[in-house]
């Protein structure tokens, strides 16, 4: 009876979990965001980035918002922001 009880919660549900666990989310203001292009830049560029699973940037606002986890870090984003020419503020 135990081991049907365990044996109805698929497996890869589990992963999905422990995976959303583990995401972590930064926002970032950019203040070169300026237009749609610069959007989609940041959106290519980061979202290329190994670990990044989500960039929404806004040219409004000059924010973006980057969901990533490993192999992923702040740092590697920051650098990589920084190289593309959209360095986020302090
Ligand atoms: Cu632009």
């Amino acid at each position: 009876m135990r081991y049907q009880a365990r044996k109805s919660i698929p497996f890869h549900q589990f992963k999905l979990v422990s995976e959303e666990e583990n995401m972590n989310t930064v926002t970032y203001t950019i203040p070169n965001i300026n237009c749609g292009h610069c959007v989609h830049t940041i959106k290519t560029e980061v979202g290329d980035l190994e670990g990044v699973k989500s960039v929404e940037a806004n040219a409004e606002t000059r924010k973006a918002t980057i969901t990533f986890d490993a192999p992923a870090t702040e740092e590697k984003i920051v650098e990589l922001l920084k190289e593309i020419n959209y360095p986020p503020q302090n």
